[in-house]
């Protein structure tokens, strides 16, 4: 017999199957089945972060197929990014070639995994021919007015030369290179994701197949507040000051006022006073926190008195304003009504700084209420508030409302924490943005013919603090596209999540020269049915990609609302309790696992050991039991053929043959639901592995006596459902027991309903409800007949003698108890 040789058999069939493109797909009329897993940044290695998101997208893609969908499950590269240009500074290799390079490694190491992927579409967001598309949907966006420049302060890291998002600064520090962060103004390149916060936020509803988390993760980042715009006077100051607060009721209790330190007005407020230097000094010392540090409620709360005050607009009462850490600009007017009461930070504040706290709404019936250490949130009854004392706080949240509309003193609004997209960055290695500045037109976009804009070779990695893209000359100088004068190209590239917002739509057309994609391509493919991918990527890609197809949508590029219908986010793989990371220095790596035990047991072995969605422990033993179990079913399938016993006749069914079939079908049903359910892979493999115990115990009986037809559907039905977690060495014993073609291209197997019926059940027989007899009857044992057969056993006779039967009560399928005296 020969023994499972797997780097022989592996490599053999990543082979065949590329040359045939077992894997290519047409667009057909058949239903559709797009499975999508996040395509990964080059770096050069795939990890088993990677082998495991992998192979969960395939394990969906090749059963999807075998239940017959045309399913696409295509693969590419996220390429652009700041990686290749440190690679470039550091070792002098183009940013091209160091990625070029890097994407060959890792297509081999995702080759040998044999994941079912169509090379064909693959895409690569460096290349021109993607990249011309992405400056291609920058312009339509510009067109619509939701591409817009605006001068504005933005996060800073020195070392990386670059902007940074919110997110990307932890602790006042890079994200990437852990150096300090500061703030610089700049004229950048935004996107209007805000005119669609509402959409975004209402259609979330529509995505019934995401985990709940993702959805809330979504929804707060969106963090849409229904509320008021109030306006106060400042005294001797000629502008009113305009306040957002979705507490209006508690306007009375208003005891002083913040500004964020870099409000418009506070420059003028201190202006030749005292505290000019001070707040000077305030703001400064402010510069290099985060929006997210300087709000935690950890930080602690710090302010400055600004020497000036404001007059309430319904008490008519004078407070305090004063600058304060935890106001930032950006949100609703960048200056709020502190109401310590009724809200903790203000609270925390005034007690700081001995601020009077005034409860101006108690819980219903409370008379000797009283503010300590914590605000009271919840609604109650109003008080100290003049008119709308005893009122109930919800109506007087409406009254409050009107009122201050009727006075033109305020007005509701709806204000939402999410900003607008900054997507200009000063690197090189990202697409161009497709815009030329001239001085008699001003900013002018690229004719769409005459795109893509390429990115030059011949720039210098200065580190100067500009885009590198600002050293070539062959770059800048360009003639307008207007008035054709000498005019200057835009050196800013684009964020690379541009990039990633609108992959997997050209999936479904990416060869196509002549458009983004084909129109009626895009609608038969999308939604992605199944998207798979990290729990860090929850908000923002997944934000970004729904933003362009809404906007797509819009333009009438496509018909779909949302892109992603279904969402799987994988857990993490964990070594020793701690996610396996190079830093951390606990990885394995798929290269040297593959190389030991094969891919297939790489990917059973992250198959099988959690479900998708939690976390996975490394486990050495693990390991060896899933190459244990392959190896298993090699000799199974190996000594059935050595022994001649896939052949025969049809015969009746023994009893222990009854017990197989019911196996074999009961295995189909489950593995079927558990796939199909939520894929609960782990459940799925341990069905199969039940089943080929059965088989060996069966095979063990007496070879003389064995059915071998329902033999040969055992080990058939192992390997079928099996194959998509192992294809390799399922498609090697697939051609072996007989069959040319692939097991990807069989029907996954159905089960038999009337086979995984019982045919007999266990009936308790009961006297005075104490179980006296057990019995086996046929399943469609009827009331009467249970009757009847209760009393019948030697053992029953005995003890119902000399007793007098009351009643006798059946119960199909479970019992009988007989009732006496
Ligand atoms: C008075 C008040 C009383 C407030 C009260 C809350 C409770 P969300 O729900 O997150 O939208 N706020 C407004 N603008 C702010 C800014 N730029 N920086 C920091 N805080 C700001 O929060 C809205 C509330 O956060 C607003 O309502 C305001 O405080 C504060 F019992 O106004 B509130
Ligand atoms: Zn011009």
């Amino acid at each position: 017999m020969a023994t499972y040789d797997y780097k022989k058999i592996e490599t053999k069939w990543q082979q065949k199957w590329s040359e045939k493109k077992l894997f290519a797909t047409y667009n057909e009329d058949d239903p559709k089945y797009y499975v999508l897993e996040m395509f990964p940044y080059p770096s050069g290695k795939i990890h088993m972060g990677h082998v495991r998101n992998y192979s969960i997208g395939d394990v969906v893609a090749r059963y999807k197929k075998m239940k017959g969908f045309n399913v696409l499950h295509p693969m590419g590269w996220d390429a652009f990014g700041l990686p290749a240009e440190n690679a470039a500074i550091k070792n002098g290799i183009h940013p091209a070639i160091w990625t070029k390079q890097n994407i060959e490694d890792m297509k081999k190491q995702l080759n040998s995994l044999g994941l079912s992927y169509d090379w064909d579409r693959e895409v690569a967001t460096c290349n021109e021919d993607y990249y011309k598309w992405t400056q291609w949907l920058f312009l339509q966006f510009y067109n619509k007015g939701l591409a817009y420049k605006k001068e504005s302060r933005v996060n800073w890291c020195p070392s990386c030369e670059t902007v940074l998002a919110n997110e990307q600064v932890v602790g006042g520090k890079c994200e990437r290179c852990d150096s300090a962060v500061g703030k610089k103004m700049l004229n950048q390149w935004y996107f209007k994701i805000t005119d669609y916060a509402e959409k975004l936020l209402e259609d979330i509803q529509l995505l019934e197949g995401w985990p709940n988390k993702v959805k809330i993760m979504q929804e707060n980042w969106i963090g849409k507040s229904v509320g008021g715009e109030i306006e106060f006077t400042i005294e001797d100051f000629s502008e009113t000051l305009k306040v957002f607060t979705t507490r209006p009721d508690t306007v009375f209790g208003a005891t002083y006022m913040v500004l964020a330190p870099e409000h418009p007005y506070v420059k003028d407020l201190v202006k030749d006073t005292e505290y000019e230097e001070l707040a000077k000094a305030f703001v400064d010392k402010l510069q290099h926190l985060s929006d997210i540090d300087r709000t935690s409620t950890d930080t602690e709360k710090e302010g400055l008195f600004i020497g000036r005050y404001c007059i309430n607009p319904l008490s008519g009462k004078k407070v305090p304003i004063y600058i304060a850490n935890y106001v930032l600009v950006d949100y609703g007017t960048g200056a709020i009504m502190a109401v310590p009461a009724h809200d903790q930070r203000d609270l925390d504040f005034a007690r700081k700084y001995d601020i009077e706290v005034l409860p101006v709404i108690k819980p219903q019936g409370d008379e000797d209420f009283e503010i300590k250490d914590e605000a009271y949130t919840e609604e109650g009854m109003m008080t100290n508030s003049g008119d709308f004392n005893g009122l109930d706080s919800k109506a007087a949240f409406d009254k409050i409302c009107d009122l201050l509309e009727k006075n033109g003193k305020g007005k509701r609004t709806i204000s939402y924490r999410l900003r607008d997209w900054l997507l200009s960055r000063q690197r090189y290695w990202g697409t161009p943005i497709p815009i030329v500045y001239c001085d008699t037109c001003g900013i002018v976009p690229v004719k769409e013919e005459d795109l893509p804009v390429n990115l030059p070779l011949d720039v210098k990695f200065t580190g100067a603090g500009l885009s590198p893209l600002t050293t070539s000359e062959s770059y800048i100088h360009t003639p307008c596209p207007t008035c054709g004068k000498l005019a200057k190209r835009e050196t800013d590239t684009m964020d690379t999540f541009v990039d990633s917002s609108w992959y997997f739509l050209r999936y479904t057309d990416a060869k196509n020269n002549d458009t983004v994609f084909d129109k009626k391509a895009v609608n038969y493919w999308m939604p992605v049915d199944q998207y798979i991918g990290g729990v860090e990527h929850a908000i923002l890609h997944l934000l970004y990609s729904r933003f362009f197809t809404k906007v797509l949508k819009d333009l009438e590029l496509l018909d779909v609302d949302e892109p992603f219908k279904n969402l799987l986010t994988q857990g993490m793989v964990l070594k020793d309790g701690a996610k396996m990371s190079k830093s951390k220095g606990n990885t394995v790596s798929p290269e040297e696992i593959i190389e030991k035990y094969g891919a297939d047991t790489a990917r059973l072995f992250v198959l099988f050991a959690a479900p998708p969605e939690r976390d996975l422990e490394w486990s050495d033993q693990g390991v060896e039991g899933c190459s244990r179990f392959l190896n298993r079913v090699w000799r199974l399938v190996e000594e059935a053929l050595a022994n001649n016993m896939l052949e025969g006749a049809e015969k009746p069914l023994t009893k222990e043959d009854k017990d197989l079939n019911y196996m074999i079908h009961k295995t189909i049903k489950r593995v079927t639901e558990d796939i199909e359910g939520r894929f609960n892979f782990n459940t799925a493999v341990s069905g199969v592995m039940e089943l080929v115990n059965d088989l060996y115990k069966y095979k063990e009986i007496d070879k003389n006596s064995l059915n071998n037809l329902l033999f040969k559907q055992g080990i058939e039905t192992v390997i079928l459902l099996l194959s998509p977690f192992a294809p390799h060495v399922t498609e090697e014993l697939w051609q072996k027991i007989g069959y040319k073609t692939s097991a990807y291209l069989m029907e996954w197997p159905e089960y038999d309903p009337q086979a995984i019926v019982k045919e007999d059940v266990e009936i308790v027989i009961q006297i005075n409800g104490k179980v006296r007899e057990k019995m086996l009857v046929p399943l469609a044992t009827s009331k009467e007949e249970l009757e009847k057969m209760a009393g019948e056993s030697e053992k029953m006779k005995q003890l119902l003698e000399g007793k007098e039967i009351v009643r006798v009560v059946a119960i199909p399928k479970k019992l009988v108890n007989i009732v006496v005296k």
